[in-house]
């Protein structure tokens, strides 16, 4: 490769990595990091009703002190889920909103495809739809490592409100996963 060729072929990877590296807007940022508090993180049904633990845990922080643990406790064979708000600021993107996610996950006892990141899009009159039409905005298969997970996805224009659950499909006793460093940006949109 002569030096033409080597310059050019390092310009043609410029526009991913300016994209990979694009500043957002930070809209929201979990670090689990306060003892003994959830934060606004909820379980979706009544705890005589959950059989699962949602806790803070220390022993096994990504970063700083501690990341948020959720483990189903009982055989229930559907999905279960925890999950938080997230309220948005008006649409005023006329080119569209897109936002980021990025967070840290790691997992026990899960099958691959068990547990997910889900973005549900709300509006003024209730549920719209979820983020770009995934049920799953994220699986989560990578097993007992800390690993990194992001994705990029359009808002719909009239959203105004995220639900975000990390959930469980096929819970079963013992399957556990583990979130630190939960973070939503808002990154330029795309032209429609
Ligand atoms: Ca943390």
């Amino acid at each position: 490769m002569n030096a033409r060729t080597l310059a050019l072929a390092l310009i043609a990877t410029l526009p991913a990595i300016a994209l990979a590296d694009t500043p957002g807007t930070l809209l929201a940022k979990f670090a689990f990091d306060k003892p003994d508090t959830l934060g606004p993180w909820h379980e979706e049904l009544k705890p005589a009703q959950e059989p699962s633990d949602l806790a803070i845990d220390t022993a096994n922080p990504h970063s700083g002190p501690s990341a948020l643990k959720y483990r189903v406790k009982a055989d229930v064979d559907s999905q279960r889920d925890i999950y938080t708000g997230v309220a948005l600021a008006p649409n005023d993107a006329p080119s569209g909103r897109r936002l980021r996610f990025r967070f840290w996950a790691r997992t026990d006892g899960a099958a691959k495809g068990d547990a997910s990141l889900r973005v549900l899009e709300r509006g003024p009159s209730g549920v719209i739809g979820w983020l770009d039409n995934k049920v799953d905005a994220v699986v989560i298969d990578k097993g007992a490592t800390w690993s990194e997970y992001s994705v990029d996805a359009p808002l719909k224009d009239a959203t105004s409100m995220l639900t975000l659950q990390v959930a469980i499909a096929h819970a079963s006793a013992g399957k556990a996963v583990w979130i630190d460093d939960l973070s939503v940006e808002q990154i330029p949109g795309a032209a429609k």
